[in-house]
């Protein structure tokens, strides 16, 4: 997949790397030899012509993160605009309607369009968890909707019953009764084909469009036809209104140029891609995963977003030096609280490690994962004089109070602050002989109380 293009960015790139400084000109260099790469592509001018201007404008000027070199980061730029020009956020299935909702493949003869009904149906089956009907509404092809049946027959998903003589809109009421009658969660409606878009065709699709009111039309363009992929598929657009794209035979596609201009040229995002002829040979489209097989450079990622979290660790440092002096006060303790809250807050963090879900529950009922908790914490701190914040001894019975009040809470939760950090005092006496790790581990259980 993309895979001239993939090697021609890697060739650009790997002239900068050697390099410790990048001038502007270095810059503009590696820039044209990129805007070449993508036209190479097949990528729309106008595409292309946003995206080098993007890139420039970002990489000149920007401010190199420590620790990488300005090449990496020039390669991180053009990773996030290669993200953004395939459509920055995967877009997902829309089936958010009252049962059955319909899903309408529309698409030029040969696309894929039969083929890519059967592969989202085994998607929505295994997936989604969906129960799907398949109907074909081909009834110029011959075998057309004999060939929807048999793939519906190897998917264990049900397929309408074959009327012949029937017209597309009688198709389309029946396919819809049965949906409600027989509980199905998705009805899902293949389309005929034509070589070229004609208005008998789009007229019949729009007939159809009206009838069903499908929650999702989806145009299934072959990636292969490049550009006038993505001609046909702003065509279809503008006559009929497309959701979303499937992009099919993507697997013999080593260019990208019909998936990269896409979205741009059509406003419309690209849901899934076809990466072969086997039914399981499909996909979700998720634009920062392309990209970065685009790139090939998973490893200087991570690295530039690592060192991008680095800056939060100088900031750490900072505040175990003050712990090594024992001069921690409440002033810091409100500081990493807002920390974690920037972070997302420990329950965003949670959500991302695997397995979480099994104990999700637990944590909920704990109130760990409750962020309010640590502006409840901010606030009682902020309600305290700097003094105060300095020496919490000095909090006697009215401070406290006056403290409580400040904040809007009750006392308890005051003292209940006060212990933590008494704990945390203790605590960080201990570990003044402890390696990082260990601190950062024991940092978070004393905040947490626990
Ligand atoms: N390699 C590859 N082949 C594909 C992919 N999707 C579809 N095909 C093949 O493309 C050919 C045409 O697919 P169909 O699904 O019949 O196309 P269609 O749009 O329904 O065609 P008409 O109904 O005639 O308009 C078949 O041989 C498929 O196996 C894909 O993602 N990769
Ligand atoms: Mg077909």
């Amino acid at each position: 997949m993309f895979e001239n293009l993939s090697d021609n960015l890697s060739k650009i790139f790997s002239k900068l790397k050697g390099k410790g400084f990048l001038s502007e000109d270095d810059v503009n260099a590696a820039m044209r030899e990129v805007r070449i790469a993508l036209l190479e592509a097949d990528v729309a001018l106008p595409v292309v012509k946003e995206f080098i201007n993007k890139v420039k404008e970002r990489a000149i000027g920007q401010e190199v993160i420590k620790s990488i070199s300005p090449a990496q980061m020039v390669i991180k730029i053009v990773q996030d605009n290669l993200t953004e020009t395939l459509g920055s956020t995967s877009a997902e299935i829309n089936l958010n309607v009252t049962p059955p909702a319909v899903i309408m493949m529309v698409g030029l003869q040969g696309s894929g369009k039969t083929t890519s009904a059967a592969k989202l149906a085994l998607y929505l089956r295994r997936k989604k968890n969906k129960k799907v009907l398949l109907a074909s509404l081909d009834i110029y092809r011959p075998a057309a909707q004999k060939q929807l049946e048999v793939l519906g027959k190897q998917i264990e998903v049900a397929s309408l019953p074959i009327i012949e003589g029937e017209k597309p809109e009688a198709i389309t009421k029946r396919a819809l009764e049965a949906g409600r009658l027989e509980g199905f969660d998705v009805v899902i409606l293949d389309t005929a084909g034509r070589l070229h878009i004609d208005q008998e065709l789009m007229k019949e699709l729009q007939a159809v469009r009206k009838l069903a009111n499908p929650a999702e039309t989806l145009l299934v363009a072959d990636s292969l036809t490049g550009q006038d992929a993505v001609n046909i598929a702003s065509e279809f657009n503008n006559q009929i209104g497309v959701t979303g794209i499937i992009l099919t035979r993507i697997d013999g596609d080593g260019r990208g140029g019909a998936a990269l201009s896409m979205r741009q040229v059509t406003g419309c995002p690209i849901k899934f891609m076809g990466v072969g002829e086997k039914i399981s040979e499909f996909e979700e489209f998720h634009p920062s995963r392309i990209a970065s097989r685009i790139l090939g450079m998973g490893d200087i990622i991570a690295l530039v977003e690592r060192a991008a979290e680095n800056v939060d660790i100088e900031e750490a440092k900072k505040i175990e030096q003050k712990i090594r002096k024992g001069s921690f006060d409440l002033d810091d303790l409100a500081k990493q609280l807002k920390n974690m809250r920037k972070m997302g807050g420990i329950g965003s963090l949670m959500g991302m490690l695997p397995g979480i879900g099994k104990i999700k529950k637990q944590i909920d009922e704990s109130g760990l994962a409750n962020d309010n908790i640590f502006i409840r914490q901010e606030s009682i701190i902020y309600s305290m004089t700097k003094k105060e914040r300095r020496s919490p001894d000095l909090l006697n019975a009215s401070r406290k109070r006056r403290i409580a009040k400040g904040a809007g809470v009750e006392v308890s939760e005051v003292n209940r602050l006060l212990k933590q950090f008494k704990g945390m005092e203790t605590m960080m006496k201990k570990i003044t002989k402890m390696d990082k790790k260990s601190l950062m581990r024991g940092g978070m259980k004393g905040l947490m109380g626990k």
